[in-house]
C-alpha cells in the first residue's frame, strides 16, 4: 500500500500529462517482475540515482521496496536510506529519451533508406520526431543514459545518440525484431547492430572481396546479354548484392563447421548463383543455352530449374553445397529444401541443425503471396520438421511480373510480414550497400546459429530488365524505368565509393571486369574455392538405385520366429504404463496373432512390416495428420499411457542401436508437409518414407507436389524418389470428401514408369508392398489406396504365414476352390469392392464367375493377367469399381486390360459395372448410396445386353 502510494507520488511530480499512465502502469510492473517490463525500461529503473533524505517524495520505488526489504530482513539493524540529490527536470528528459529509442528500435525500419531507386514511400513516423517525443537540439549537449549497447557506453550526449539512432535505424538497413518476445533475443540483436550502428569497418580485403563479388555477378551477366541476347535467363542485374550474401553465407558457415548447405530459389538469379557461387562450368552453361539436351534425363528441364552441386572450400573446411532443382510453381521448392536439410541433420545426427543449414531465396511477390510459405514457416519449430531455423532471402525487386504497386501485390506493409507469424527477425536492406548487406548478412547467420530460428534478409533491389529478357518492362513500369535506365549499377556505385576512399584506382575496377570476362572467355571456373576432388565420405550412394524401371521380385519372406519375437518385444511396455481400454484389447488381439490364435488383421501386419524393416537394418519415417493412433484408429505405434499422458514407442524400442523409427502427428497441412516429406525421401533411399492422408482426397491441397515433384521429378531432374502415400479410399456412405483419393488422378499421372500405384487388399499385401518398397533397389514413389472399413473387415485377414512365407502379388487370382472349366465369366475389381462381390457371388453360389483382384494398377501387370486369363475358356470379362464412370481405374487403366485382354482373345469385350458418370466423387445420403452400391455389385453378375 505504503509503496504504491509514494510511487504515485514521484510519478504525478515526474511525469505530468499522458506518459504518466504509461510509467506508472511499467512501474507497477517492475515492482512486481522486474523482468516483465523492456529491459530498457528496467535499466532506467535499476539505474535512478540514489536520493539523500529518507522522507521525499522523488525517491525511486526501487530503492525504497529494497530499504524495506532490507529492513525487514534486518529489523534489528535498521539504516536510514542514503538517497542523492536529482533534477527532476533532467529526470523527465531521460524518459522521452528512452522512449526516443524504443521508437527507433519499433519503427526506424519505416524511415530507413532502403530502396536503391527511391520510389518506396517512406511512412511519416512522429515517434522519431524529437519535438514530438518532447526533446529539442537545444539538449543535444545534455548527456543522458542510454543503456550499455550504443557505441559501448552507457552515457551520451543526446546528440551522439540521435545521429546513432539514425546511423543504426534509418540508413541502409531497416530492422524488425521488436515483435519478438523472447527479451534475450531482442538484447542480442539490439547488441549487434546497436554497438556497431549497423555499419562496421571492414578491412581492404574486405571490401575488394565485395567488389569482386559484385563483379562476377554483374559480368555473368553482361556476358550471358551481349552472347545470348533476347534468351530468357531470369538475369539478376538489380539484385547483384545477392552473391555477395551468398558468398558470405557459405564461408561463414563453412567457418562455423556446417558441412553442408541446402538451397531453394526460383528462376531469377539463378543461374548467376549457379555459376558465382556453386561453381558450374560456364562453358556447360553455355552449352545449355545454345540447346544442349543431357541424354540421361528423360524430358529433361530448362536450365533455370535444374538442381547442382558442388563443395567449396572455406578457412573451417569443406563445404558440401545442394541447389535443390526446382519446378517453375513458385515457393513449393521450400518445403522440399526442408525436408532435405531435415534428412540430412538425421544421417549426420545433427538435432541441433548446426551441420546442415537450410537457405532459401525468394522474390518478394510470391514470398508475400503463396500459402506455402506460411505452412513451412509453421512447420518450422515442430519436431517432426524442424531444422534448427532457414536463413531466407528476398530478392525485393519491387515487382511482381508487372504488379507493382502495393495495393496489388499485398495488403501487408512489407512483403515480409509473413515472417513475423513465427517471431523471425526482418532485416531489410538497401542493396545499392553492399557493405550493409554484408553485415546483415553475417548478423542473420549468427541469429539463426545462436536462436535455431528462421531469419528474413529482404534485400531491396531492382530489376534492371523485364521479367526476363524478352519482356519490355516500360510498358507497365514507364516511371520507374525511366529511373532505373540512369541508374548505376551497385557494383559501379561501389567501385566508385572504394576509389573514392582510396583503396582501388579506375583501372583496378576495369581490370577486375576483364579478368572475369576472360575467363568466361576461356570456358573458365569462375568460382575460385571450388573444390576439383569433392571430399565423398558423406555423400549417400545412389548407384545401386539407378537405371531401373521396373523390380518384379522381391524377397520379402521374414523367419516366423522373427515375427514372434519382434511381437514380443512390441508388447513390452515401460512399468506402470496404463493403456487405455481399447488400445489394450487391440494389443491383446495382436498378442494372439502373433501366437496364430488369431488371423492377422491390418494394423499388426502394417506394424509388423515396420518392425521387420527396423531389424534389417532400414529406417522409418511416418508422418501424416494423426498417424500415431491412425485415423481409423488401427495403427497404434504410439501409445498413451492413462495415469500420466506419457508415450511409449515400441518400434523405437526393439533393439540396442536401432535404425531410427520417426513418427510424428504432422501439422494441419497437405502441402508443405508432402514437399518435405518429398525433399526427405529424395535425400535418404535407405528410409522407408511414408505420408498418409487423413483422407485421401485431402491430397489434393498438396497436387503441387504431386504433379510437380513426386510425378515428374525423375523424368525432369534425374531424382529418385522412394516416398509412399497412404490414402485411405473407399465407398462407405461417407459423402463426397470422405470417400475417394481420387485414384483416376494419380493413374492420369503414371507413365514411363514413373511411380507405382497399388491398391492392396488383405493383411499380407499390406505387409509384402510395404516391405519390398525399401527392400527393391528400386526408388519409385508408391501411391496406396488404403481401407477404411476394411480395417476391421472379417473377411480382409491374412494368416501368420502369409507374412512370413508370402510375397506382394500384383494381381490376386480367385481365392475360392472353383472349377476353371465351368468359368464363363471374369470380374476383375481392385479394393474393398472386392469383399461385396465375394459375398455377393458365394450368395448366389455362381462357380461360373471368378473375381481377381488387381491389387497395383501401375506399372500394369499385363503378363500376370494374361497368365490368369489364359486359365480360363470366357465368355466375358467385366471391370466392376465403386467409383463412377468418370473416376477411379476405369478410364484410365482400361486401355492397359484391354491391352491384355487381345492377348488373351481379341473378340472380348470388356465390360462396366460400376457407377454412373458423376460430377462429385460420391452421394451424400447413406440410403442412396447404399443402394448405388448394390445395383453395380449385382451388375458385375448380371447378364449384359
Ligand atoms: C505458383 C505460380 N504462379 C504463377 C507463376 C508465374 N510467375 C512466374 S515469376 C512470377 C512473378 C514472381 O514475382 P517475384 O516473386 O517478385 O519474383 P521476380 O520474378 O520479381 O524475381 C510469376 C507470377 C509461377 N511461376 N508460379
Amino acid at each position: 500500500m505504503r509503496e504504491g502510494l509514494m510511487y504515485r507520488q514521484w510519478a504525478t511530480s515526474h511525469l505530468a500529462g499522458g506518459n504518466a499512465a504509461y510509467i506508472e502502469e511499467l512501474f507497477d510492473n517492475y515492482l512486481r517482475d522486474p523482468n516483465s517490463v523492456p529491459e530498457e525500461w528496467r535499466s532506467y529503473f535499476d539505474k535512478l540515482p540514489r536520493f539523500k533524505g529518507i522522507t521525499t517524495e522523488d525517491v525511486p520505488h526501487s530503492t525504497i521496496r529494497e530499504h524495506f526489504l532490507y529492513l525487514a530482513k534486518n529489523k534489528s539493524r535498521a539504516q536510514p536510506l542514503v538517497i542523492s540529490s536529482v533534477s527532476s527536470d533532467h529526470e523527465k528528459k531521460q524518459v522521452k529519451v528512452l522512449q526516443l529509442i524504443t521508437a527507433y528500435r519499433f519503427r526506424g525500419h519505416q524511415q530507413a533508406r532502403l530502396d536503391p531507386l527511391e520510389l518506396m514511400k517512406r511512412s511519416e513516423v512522429q515517434d522519431l520526431d524529437l519535438a514530438y517525443q518532447g526533446l529539442s537540439v537545444a539538449d543535444y549537449d545534455t548527456i543522458f543514459q542510454v543503456g550499455s549497447y550504443f557505441i559501448g557506453q552507457e552515457e551520451v550526449p543526446l546528440r551522439e545518440l540521435h545521429t546513432s539512432l539514425q546511423q543504426t535505424y534509418c540508413a541502409s538497413v531497416g530492422a524488425e525484431y521488436m515483435h519478438i518476445v523472447d527479451t534475450e533475443e531482442r538484447r542480442w540483436i539490439q547488441h549487434r547492430l546497436e554497438s556497431v550502428r549497423c555499419s562496421p569497418e571492414y578491412s581492404q580485403q574486405r571490401k575488394l572481396h565485395i567488389l569482386e563479388r559484385l563483379t562476377a555477378a554483374e559480368g555473368l551477366e553482361k556476358y550471358l546479354g551481349t552472347k545470348y541476347p533476347g534468351t530468357k535467363r531470369f538475369g539478376l542485374e538489380g539484385g547483384e548484392s545477392l552473391i555477395v550474401i551468398m558468398d558470405e553465407l557459405i564461408q561463414r558457415s563453412g567457418a562455423n563447421g556446417t558441412k553442408e548447405m541446402v538451397i531453394g530459389m526460383a528462376h531469377r538469379g539463378r543461374l548467376n548463383v549457379l555459376v558465382n557461387i556453386l561453381g558450374k562450368n560456364p562453358a556447360d552453361l553455355f552449352s545449355e543455352f545454345e540447346g544442349r539436351r543431357n541424354a540421361s534425363l528423360g524430358a529433361g528441364d530448362v536450365k533455370y530449374h535444374q538442381g547442382f552441386s558442388s563443395n567449396i572450400s572455406t578457412v573451417g573446411g569443406e563445404i558440401h553445397l545442394a541447389l535443390s532443382f526446382n519446378p517453375s510453381h513458385l515457393e513449393i521448392v521450400s518445403p522440399v529444401v526442408e525436408g532435405s536439410v531435415r534428412a540430412r541433420q538425421d544421417r549426420r545426427n545433427d538435432s541441433g541443425g548446426d551441420l546442415v543449414v537450410p537457405i532459401l531465396i525468394h522474390g518478394d511477390s510470391a514470398f508475400a503471396g503463396q500459402g506455402v510459405v506460411m505452412e513451412t514457416f509453421q512447420m518450422s519449430q515442430t519436431r517432426g520438421f524442424k531444422t534448427g531455423g532457414t536463413v531466407h532471402i528476398i530478392v525485393n525487386n519491387q515487382i511482381g511480373f508487372t504488379t507493382h504497386d502495393r495495393e496489388d501485390t499485398r495488403s501487408t506493409e512489407y512483403c515480409t510480414d509473413v515472417a513475423k507469424m513465427v517471431q523471425a527477425p526482418i532485416f531489410h536492406v538497401n542493396a545499392d550497400d553492399p557493405e550493409a548487406v554484408l553485415f546483415i548478412t553475417q548478423v542473420a547467420l549468427d541469429y539463426r546459429r545462436e536462436f535455431k530460428k528462421d531469419v528474413v534478409i529482404d534485400l531491396v533491389c531492382y530489376r534492371r530488365h523485364g521479367h526476363n529478357e524478352a519482356d519490355e518492362p516500360s510498358i507497365t513500369q514507364p516511371l520507374m524505368y525511366e529511373i532505373i535506365r540512369s541508374h548505376s549499377t551497385t557494383r559501379a556505385l561501389y567501385a566508385e565509393k572504394l576509389e573514392k576512399s582510396g583503396i582501388i584506382n579506375a583501372e583496378l575496377a576495369s581490370q577486375m571486369f576483364e579478368d572475369y570476362r576472360r575467363m568466361l572467355d576461356n570456358g573458365q571456373h569462375v568460382a575460385k574455392s571450388l573444390v576439383n576432388e569433392a571430399d565423398s565420405s558423406a555423400f549417400v550412394d545412389w548407384k545401386p538405385y539407378l537405371g531401373h524401371q521396373r523390380i518384379k521380385h522381391c524377397d520379402t519372406t521374414v523367419e516366423s520366429e522373427t515375427l514372434k519375437k519382434l511381437a514380443d518385444k512390441m508388447d513390452l511396455l515401460p512399468e506402470g504404463f496404463v493403456l487405455q481400454r481399447q488400445v489394450a484389447k487391440i494389443l491383446d488381439d495382436r498378442r494372439r496373432m502373433a501366437s496364430g490364435a488369431l488371423e492377422v488383421n491390418w494394423g499388426f501386419a502394417e506394424v509388423m512390416a515396420y518392425a521387420t524393416l527396423l531389424q534389417e537394418g532400414y529406417p522409418v519415417r511416418l508422418t501424416g495428420q494423426d498417424v500415431g493412433r491412425g485415423t481409423f484408429s488401427h495403427r497404434h505405434a504410439v501409445l498413451h499411457n492413462q495415469k500420466d499422458a506419457g508415450t511409449h514407442v515400441p518400434l523405437k524400442n526393439l533393439y540396442e542401436g536401432q535404425p531410427r523409427f520417426e513418427i510424428y502427428d504432422s501439422l494441419l497441412s497437405e502441402e508443405a508437409v508432402l514437399g518435405f516429406e518429398y525433399g526427405y525421401s529424395t535425400t535418404t533411399p535407405q528410409t522407408l518414407c511414408i505420408w498418409e492422408a487423413q483422407f485421401g482426397d485431402f491430397a489434393n491441397g498438396a497436387q503441387v507436389v504431386i504433379d510437380q515433384f513426386i510425378s515428374s521429378g525423375e523424368l525432369k531432374w534425374g531424382r529418385l524418389c522412394g516416398l509412399t502415400l497412404l490414402l485411405p479410399h473407399g465407398y462407405e456412405g461417407q459423402g463426397a470428401e470422405h470417400s475417394s483419393a481420387r485414384l483416376e488422378r494419380f493413374l492420369q499421372l503414371s507413365a514411363e514408369y514413373n511411380m507405382q500405384v497399388c491398391v492392396p487388399s488383405t493383411p499380407a499385401q499390406v505387409f509384402h508392398m510395404l516391405r519390398r518398397q525399401v527392400k527393391r533397389y528400386l526408388r519409385k514413389p508408391l501411391v496406396v489406396m488404403t481401407p477404411k472399413s476394411l480395417l476391421r473387415h472379417k473377411l480382409a485377414t491374412s494368416s501368420l504365414e502369409e507374412l512370413s512365407q508370402g510375397a506382394f502379388h500384383e494381381i490376386l487370382p480367385e481365392m475360392d476352390a472353383i472349377e476353371p472349366a465351368g468359368v464363363k465369366r471374369m470380374v476383375m475389381c481392385s479394393g474393398k469392392v472386392y469383399y461385396d462381390l465375394l459375398e455377393k457371388r458365394r450368395a448366389l453360389n455362381r462357380n461360373d464367375v471368378v473375381i481377381i483382384r488387381l491389387e497395383q494398377l501401375y506399372p500394369f501387370p499385363e503378363d500376370e493377367l494374361v497368365e490368369i486369363l489364359n486359365r480360363y475358356t470366357l465368355e466375358e470379362i467385366v471391370w466392376c469399381q465403386e467409383e463412377p464412370m468418370n473416376q477411379g481405374a476405369w478410364y484410365c487403366s482400361q486401355h492397359h486390360m484391354k491391352s491384355a485382354m487381345a492377348k488373351y482373345n481379341p473378340a472380348i469385350i470388356l465390360r462396366y459395372a460400376g457407377r454412373a458418370h458423376s460430377a462429385v466423387p460420391a452421394v451424400g445420403y447413406m440410403s442412396l448410396h447404399t443402394e448405388q452400391q448394390e445395383a453395380l455389385v449385382s451388375q458385375a453378375f448380371d447378364v449384359f445386353s
